[in-house]
């Protein structure tokens, strides 16, 4: 199981780079790499598996996170009817996006940034997201909100862009649109 130490810090070289795409059919070490990531967004998440191991509850984590460039990731967060709702997506690309934006009213965090950065980071508030999932076919989302949000920050891992890229510098708490 992933814990915090297998965690990429934002000082390593590779965090900051562009992953490459997944080849398909599957390889077994890419869907290990899937099942590693969702398995830690659900141990992160259980208070007594997040507790004894020191997890931080993670709503999303991308594979460059954990040294591997290559475009994957996963999200796991409650929706508006606080149900859960999680996927990991293969080659995942945001085919478009509303005009409007939005942002997180407290910032944004990284489990690879062991810092607090203030600031606020302009998000769309809907895209689509397409990618492949685990058996090799084509998916579709439709996602607004935090789960926009969530998608285009780890979206950004893969093309090596940390959220305080994002942040404008001579207005960090500029605001984009109706936040979140
Ligand atoms: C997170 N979690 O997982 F608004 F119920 C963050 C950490 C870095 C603080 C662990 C988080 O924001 N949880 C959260 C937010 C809410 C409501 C709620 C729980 N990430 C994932 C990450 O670093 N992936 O690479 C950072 C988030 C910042 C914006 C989206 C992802
Ligand atoms: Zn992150």
């Amino acid at each position: 199981m992933i814990t915090m130490n297998e965690i990429i810090r934002e000082d390593i070289a590779s965090l900051h780079e562009r992953s490459v795409d997944v080849s398909f059919p599957l390889s077994e070490e890419d869907k290990e790499t899937m099942y590693k990531l969702q398995e830690f967004l659900r141990n992160s998440q259980d208070p007594e598996t997040a507790e004894k191991y020191d997890l931080r509850s993670g709503i999303g984590i991308a594979a460059p996170q954990i040294g591997i460039n290559k475009r994957m990731f996963a999200i796991r967060l409650p929706d508006e009817n606080d149900e859960i709702f999680e996927f990991g997506i293969y080659n995942p690309k945001i085919i478009s996006h509303s005009v409007e934006q939005t942002y997180l009213t407290g910032g944004e965090g990284c489990l690879s940034v062991d810092r607090v950065v203030e600031g606020h980071v302009p998000r769309y508030m809907r895209i689509t997201l397409t990618g492949i999932d685990h058996n090799g076919n084509p998916v579709k989302f439709r996602l607004k909100g935090m789960k926009a949000i969530v998608c285009q920050h780890e979206y950004d891992h893969l093309d090596g862009i940390m959220f305080y890229d994002r942040i404008d510098k001579d207005d960090p708490f500029k605001e984009y649109g109706p936040a979140i």
